[in-house]
Order: C-alpha cells, then sequence, then structure tokens
C-alpha cells in the first residue's frame, strides 16, 4: 500500500519566511518525480520546489502568501515511488547541483532567481529571454496561467490580458509565445536572444581536473549578472580624480579618530560624493518602469557596495547615505562588510540600493567595467589609486590619482551625461574633500 508522507520546505539557504507565491498542485493530482509542486519568493530570488517522488497529492497545508522556512509542512502526498538522488541523470550541472543536495530526504530547491528559466530545463525553441519576476509577480493572472507562463518561459509583465479587468488567459500566453515564434524572437521585449548552446565538454579528455560546485551565491548572482549583462544596453565611461588632498584629509581624520577605532577608507568619501553627484544628475537615480516608458525617479539615497566574501559576491545596501556623516558612513560600511563575510545579510539588507559601488581599489587594477545592478541604472567601479606626474601650472607634479569606471544603462543616460557625471563626481573628490564631512 502507498505511504502517506508529509511533504516539507527543503533547504533553501539562509531565506526564511519566503512567500509562496504559486501552488501548481491540487488534492487529488497525480505527481511525477522532479514535477514542481510549489513556488516560493523572497526579495532575491524565486525558486520552485520539486517532487521528490511520485505519486498522488492528498492535502495541502498551505495558502497563498502564507510565509514558510525550512523545514514547514506544505503538503501530505501518497507516495507510490521515490527517486533516490543518486538517480539523476549524470549531466555537468545536475552533478554540481547534486552535490550541494542535502543528506535529508528533503527535495533539492530549485532555485529560478529572477531571471530566467532554471539550466538544466529544455530551453524552449525559441527563448522569450529572461523573466522578469517583479513585473511576473504583479500581472494579474491565476496561478494555472503563472505555472503555464513559466513552463514556456514566459514573461507574464509583457502579456496584455484579454481577460476580465485585464487578467491574462491562457490563450493570451499562447498568443504572446506565437508572436515570438513567428517573428523569430527579435523585438519583443528583452527576448529573443538565440545563441548555440554551449557543447558539453569532457575537459578530463585534455588532462586531470577537479569539479567543484558553485555556492548559492554564485549561482543566484551568476543569474542576476547574465541577465543584466544582455538585457541592459552597457557603456562603461572611464575617468580619474586626484585625490592628493582628500588622501591627506583623509589620514589627518584616522589620526584624530584612531583612539575610538574609527578608521575611514576611500570608498565612505566616494559614497558621499556620490550622493552630491546624484542630486546633481537625478536622471542617475533612477530606474526604468516595467512598460519600459517610465522613469521612477527616487528622491532617498541608499547606495549598494559589492563585499567580495569567501562564498561569493554580495552587494548590501547603505540606507540614506545623504543624511548620515562620513564618519557614520564609514562605520556603517565596515560593519555591513562584516555582516556579509559572516553571511549574516538579510534580503532586505541587500534591496533597495539607487546606485552601485564596486571597490577593487584595495586589491589593484588600473580600471574595469562592472555590469550595472538592474533596476539600478548606474555603477561606479573603482581601481586602486595611484601617484601619476600631472602637468599643473607648467610643471609636472605628482598628484594621487583614482581610476573611475562607470557603467550605466544606455536607455536611461546619454554618453555626454555619463561624462558629465563622471567629471562632477571627479571634481567633488578633489575640490575641497572636507565638504563631504
Ligand atoms: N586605492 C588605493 N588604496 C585603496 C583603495 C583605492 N581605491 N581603496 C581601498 N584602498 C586601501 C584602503 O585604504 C586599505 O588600506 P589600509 O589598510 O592601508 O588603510 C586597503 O586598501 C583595504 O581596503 P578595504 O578593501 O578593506 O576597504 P574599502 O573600504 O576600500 O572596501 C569593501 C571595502 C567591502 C568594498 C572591500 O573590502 C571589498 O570587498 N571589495 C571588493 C568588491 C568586489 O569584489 N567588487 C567586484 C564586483 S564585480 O565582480
Amino acid at each position: 500500500m502507498a505511504d502517506v508522507k508529509d511533504i516539507l520546505v527543503p533547504d533553501i539557504g539562509d531565506f526564511e519566511g519566503v512567500e509562496v507565491i504559486e501552488i501548481m498542485v491540487a488534492p487529488g493530482d497525480a505527481v511525477s518525480i522532479e514535477d514542481p509542486l510549489v513556488s516560493l519568493e523572497s526579495d532575491k530570488a524565486a525558486m520552485e520546489i520539486p517532487s521528490e517522488h511520485a505519486g498522488t497529492i492528498k492535502e495541502i497545508k498551505i495558502s497563498l502568501g502564507d510565509k514558510v522556512s525550512q523545514g514547514d509542512l506544505l503538503l501530505t502526498m501518497e507516495v507510490t515511488e521515490s527517486a533516490p538522488v543518486k538517480d539523476k541523470k549524470p549531466e555537468t550541472k545536475k552533478e554540481a547541483a547534486k552535490t550541494e543536495t542535502p543528506k535529508s530526504s528533503a527535495p533539492a530547491n530549485k532555485p529560478v532567481a529572477a531571471p530566467s528559466q532554471p539550466a538544466y530545463r529544455p530551453a524552449p525553441a525559441v527563448a522569450p529571454g529572461p523573466i522578469d519576476e517583479a513585473s511576473f509577480r504583479k500581472a494579474y493572472a491565476s496561478p494555472s496561467v503563472r505555472k503555464f507562463a513559466r513552463e514556456l518561459g514566459a514573461n507574464l509583465g509583457q502579456i496584455s490580458g484579454t481577460g476580465n479587468k485585464g487578467r491574462i488567459l491562457k490563450d493570451d500566453v499562447k498568443a504572446f509565445i506565437k508572436q515570438i515564434l513567428t517573428s523569430g524572437g527579435a523585438g519583443v521585449g528583452a527576448g529573443g536572444i538565440q545563441v548555440e548552446p554551449m557543447p558539453e565538454i569532457d575537459f578530463s579528455k585534455f588532462g586531470e581536473i577537479e569539479t567543484q560546485p558553485l555556492t548559492k551565491i554564485n549561482k543566484l548572482t551568476g543569474k542576476f549578472l547574465h541577465r543584466n549583462w544582455v538585457t541592459v544596453p552597457h557603456v562603461t565611461q572611464f575617468d580619474e580624480t586626484d585625490i592628493t588632498d582628500l588622501e591627506a584629509f583623509r589620514k589627518q581624520l584616522n589620526e584624530k579618530y584612531k583612539d575610538e577605532g574609527i578608521k575611514v577608507t576611500v570608498l565612505a568619501f566616494l559614497m558621499k560624493a556620490l550622493v552630491t553627484a546624484l542630486k546633481e544628475f537625478p536622471r542617475f537615480n533612477a530606474s526604468l518602469d516595467n512598460t519600459g516608458e517610465n522613469l521612477v525617479m527616487k528622491k532617498y539615497f541608499h547606495i549598494g557596495v559589492a563585499v567580495d566574501t569567501p562564498a561569493g559576491l554580495v552587494v548590501p545596501v547603505i540606507r540614506d547615505v545623504d543624511s548620515k556623516s562620513l564618519i557614520d558612513v564609514g562605520q556603517e560600511l565596515i560593519a555591513t562588510s562584516h555582516k556579509a563575510r559572516d553571511k549574516k545579510l538579510t534580503p532586505t539588507d541587500m534591496s533597495g540600493g539607487c546606485i552601485s559601488i564596486s571597490s577593487l581599489g584595495g586589491i589593484g587594477g588600473t580600471a574595469f567595467t562592472p555590469i550595472v545592478n538592474a533596476p539600478e541604472v548606474a555603477i561606479l567601479g573603482v581601481s586602486r589609486a595611484s601617484i601619476k606626474p600631472v602637468y599643473k601650472d607648467g610643471e609636472f607634479v605628482p598628484r594621487l590619482m583614482l581610476p573611475l569606471s562607470l557603467s550605466y544603462d544606455h536607455r536611461v543616460i546619454d554618453g555626454a551625461n555619463g561624462a558629465r557625471f563622471t567629471s562632477f563626481l571627479s571634481k567633488v573628490l578633489s575640490d575641497n574633500p572636507e565638504n563631504l564631512l
């Protein structure tokens, strides 16, 4: 006789209290191994919980909108067959995921972080482009239509509903996909990118290898970066600023506050200077809305800072930088980067940024091309400052020059304004840096 089993929320990483956004099964439904059961969504990622068993759904124990964490009861199932993890196909990407699968009987979660379909699902013949989770979530459609749209990789946010009060119907999703297929995928939102699949290569044919699974952060960040790389038309403006006086002032400050254990790095000055520049160029403190036809102008000044941690890159956000002193920003930056490295950041800590800074100045390099942290429209890359001969008043003088690399979304920012922004920022940093205090 078939066993009735409790199906629990599996290991979903560091997320707690994650919202149930879709329930894909109902009592009486027959499910196969790997069929999706529910979708969960936090600020940062959406994930489907696939079934580890085949059988029949008995009872659903959660409702849409519930907040769940690892170990919570989702549903009960009359199980006829269970798949041991080792039975999964030995395909490279699955192997990587398998290594991360917890040893418990809980099924592995399938992160489908905002940008795209899971890599291990067959892609449609013409990919409609990455799903934009924010607009997908806001779209007016029933769970079954949502499920259907997800299966096809159709972005509900781009579909106009013909149902009552604009509700999106299954037929609307079909029409959308048909339109993409007939147009060859071109010109439909962010979609239509057709590329050859990467060939599967057995690298061991060429020499000794070792397979290391990506961390959860690597996988999530990778998906966001990939989405931003292919959907945002990037331009990077390079510039440099003379921080000789700033550095002298910073040293004085650090000396003054030494006994209190306070240390301010160049980054704190950059954050304060960025606020001044955002006020001067409000278009840099904006996001495109989901229609792509309006700019959402922000009146607050929250700055994301890329932090390199052993588990991967994270971008916590320092809020209201405009109303905090330079010293407070510096202190918060240090506390936040420790929190990031201790893996204590919550999704809220990483949301709401207006613009980001990626500083590689402590490491090295002369310039780089950072990827815009969409829906933000610009990111400031900072490389290592060095002393250079600068021609001033008829002679070369040694000055400490800081390289800046500003990447921006060319849909929102024109090249001229990109150059104006870095020139302005450069001036704010080089002239009277004590004003930033
Ligand atoms: N030029 C020269 N020296 C610099 C510098 C610059 N632009 N920026 C920092 N430094 C110096 C600091 O003054 C400090 O020197 P001292 O110890 O002698 O005072 C040293 O480099 C180390 O600084 P830091 O990196 O610890 O501190 P920070 O405030 O500059 O940066 C943080 C903090 C969290 C942003 C940084 O540690 C970090 O993680 N950077 C990596 C970000 C990243 O990975 N970006 C890539 C994203 S895209 O993949």
